[in-house]
């Protein structure tokens, strides 16, 4: 009785703080100029809206000046206008600066947004379950071109686009594919989860599942999708059927501290998802079996009661609690180990998801790109090669006993690494070195460089991927005024060009659903 009396204490002047914290944005010329402007298509709290939110957060990928530059003369192939005859150069400036200011209150993303945020374009079971072209259904590409926003659905035997289709703006981590690949999910960093039937060649469903979001992974059963969330601090499970948000879990640790989300992975044979945490030092994984039982129970915000309960329910969280943050992973087959880079620089840890723990340490000092690793067979050993973002090295190491075997030189630090089961070598690229126009092939058997192609010379050139046989690889010149090359992938001849806007990654239907070694999970 006497703690709801006094709560009146705590509660004014909280709301005091707040109002007052909410207020400071608008009451500023620089808000005013903000809401004159950007406020109609980038949402009066910057959360984005016809255009992209305008958030730190959201930013953290553009230069302050390009973003001044870009309020200055417009942006090409977009909505966005020029404001040079409206504002002076300090007036864009002021606003430049302004957005990427942190608003005074941290931005909410509850249950409620996300509802209003769902688009049903068309009902589960709605559409016919036939394909409406006649190329291979496991063979098709889903090319990301970012130029522009948007995606080309390619037949994989001739290589020709079926359709060419806008996506969410800024698409991030690989779109992920039903079970049976009709269907496509994509994942946007401001937020959006969209559903695309391959089929009928039309969008189904889309949600906001976050302001900052990471990656989606969908589940192995087909049945449910999670958004890993930078902003707010949460994972958001969805039913894939419609994209409805089923739970929204809080990330934190058992002293409350909360975390962004680095990625989330699905680990099908586990009947699991699998959270990077980027800044508590756990590993957490959630069972979608409906058996599941919370292994370690921690609490949960219940957003009906609207307090903290004991987690209960369906997706459990296991805390697997680790002493180095790991952010960037990789998964042996089996899905038994996963391998993080440790953010010390100077190692990397394999982790025992059987056990729940640590169980080695890896020399990986270069900064490796664990989520483009692949594996091969090596005399006998199943091998992990990565790439390295601070080496030009590609670090090969034996997945039993968890020793390099070799870092093998490369004309400079990549991004992304591929093979196939049908074919001896591997593709890396340079991206992030003055030698980002090569492409070099690695002998798998030798562990060696024998060739180097430069597609485009001058123009970046990453991200390969290979069609359902292994026969062709497709590479991306990754530039607006780029495209995508096939090669014949044991001659290493050009096949095929076809202009593309900044092509980034693409994904084969086949090798993503029968979990290729050669390709991302
Ligand atoms: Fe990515 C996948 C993290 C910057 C293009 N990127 C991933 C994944 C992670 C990750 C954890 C695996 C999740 C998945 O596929 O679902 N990426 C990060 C970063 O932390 C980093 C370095 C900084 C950031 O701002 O996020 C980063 N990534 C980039 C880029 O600058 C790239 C080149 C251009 C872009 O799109 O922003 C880029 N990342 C990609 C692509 C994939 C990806 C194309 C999917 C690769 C695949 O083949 O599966």
């Amino acid at each position: 009785m006497t703690m709801k009396r006094h709560a009146w204490l705590f509660i004014i002047p909280a709301l005091l703080f707040f109002l007052q914290a909410a207020t400071a944005d608008e009451a500023t010329p620089l808000a005013k100029s903000y809401a004159d402007h950007c406020a109609s298509c980038h949402g009066a709290a910057r959360l984005g809206g016809m255009g992209p939110a305008l958030l730190p957060e959201n930013l953290g990928r553009l230069k302050r000046e390009e973003a001044q530059a870009v309020i200055k003369d417009g942006r090409a192939l977009t909505q966005m206008p020029p404001f040079r005859d409206k504002l002076s150069d300090a007036q864009i400036k002021a606003l430049a600066d302004f957005i990427y200011t942190p608003p005074a209150q941290t931005p909410i993303w509850e249950l409620v947004d996300m509802r209003a945020s769902q688009v049903i374009h068309h009902k589960p079971g709605s559409l016919p379950d036939k394909p409406v072209f006649k190329a291979d259904p496991l063979n098709l590409f889903i090319v990301v071109e970012l130029g522009d926003h948007h995606a080309t659905l390619l037949d994989g035997d001739k290589f020709e686009p079926i359709i060419r289709f806008p996506t969410r703006f800024a698409l991030h981590g690989g779109p992920k594919f039903s079970p049976d690949g009709r269907f496509v999910y994509f994942g946007s960093r401001d937020g959006w989860v969209s559903k695309f039937d391959i089929y009928n060649l039309k969008y189904v469903a889309e949600i906001r599942a976050g302001i900052n979001m990471r990656n989606i992974a969908v589940s192995g059963d087909g049945r449910f999708v999670i958004a890993g969330n930078y902003l707010p601090h949460t994972l958001v499970v969805l039913d894939a059927a419609d994209l409805t948000p089923l739970k929204i879990i809080p990330v934190r640790d058992d002293a409350g501290k909360s975390s962004r989300v680095s990625a989330v992975y699905d680990a099908a044979p586990r009947k699991s998802f699998i959270a990077a945490l980027k800044d508590i030092p756990e590993v957490w994984e959630i069972p979608y079996d409906d058996k599941a039982e919370p292994v370690y129970p921690g609490l949960v915000h219940d957003y009906r009661l609207g307090e903290a309960i004991a987690e209960k329910g369906p997706f459990p969280v296991r805390r697997i609690r680790l002493d180095d943050y790991l952010d960037d992973f990789f998964f042996d087959q089996s899905y038994e180990h996963l391998i993080g880079a440790a953010r010390n620089g100077k190692n990397g840890q394999v982790v025992s998801l059987i056990v729940g723990r640590k169980i080695a340490d890896v020399d990986l000092p270069g900064l490796p790109h664990l989520g483009s690793g692949i594996t091969w067979d090596y005399k006998g050993t199943p091998v992990l090669a990565t790439p390295n973002l601070k080496e030009g090295t590609i670090t090969v190491i034996d997945m039993k006993t968890w020793k390099t075997i070799k870092n093998i030189k490369t004309l400079g630090p990549g991004f992304f690494m591929r093979s196939h089961e049908n074919t001896p070598y591997a593709w890396a690229d340079s991206m992030f070195s003055p030698n980002k126009e090569a492409l070099e092939i690695i002998d798998k058997n030798k562990l060696e460089v024998v060739k180097t192609l430069r597609p485009s010379p001058g123009k970046t050139a990453a991200h390969t991927e290979f069609t359902r046989d292994g026969k062709y690889a497709l590479v991306s010149i990754w530039e607006m005024d780029g495209a995508l090359v096939v090669y014949d992938a044991a001659t290493f001849k050009e096949v095929k060009r076809l202009p593309m806007k900044k092509p980034s990654g693409k994904y084969n239907v086949y090798n993503k659903i029968t979990r290729s070694a050669g390709t991302s999970h």
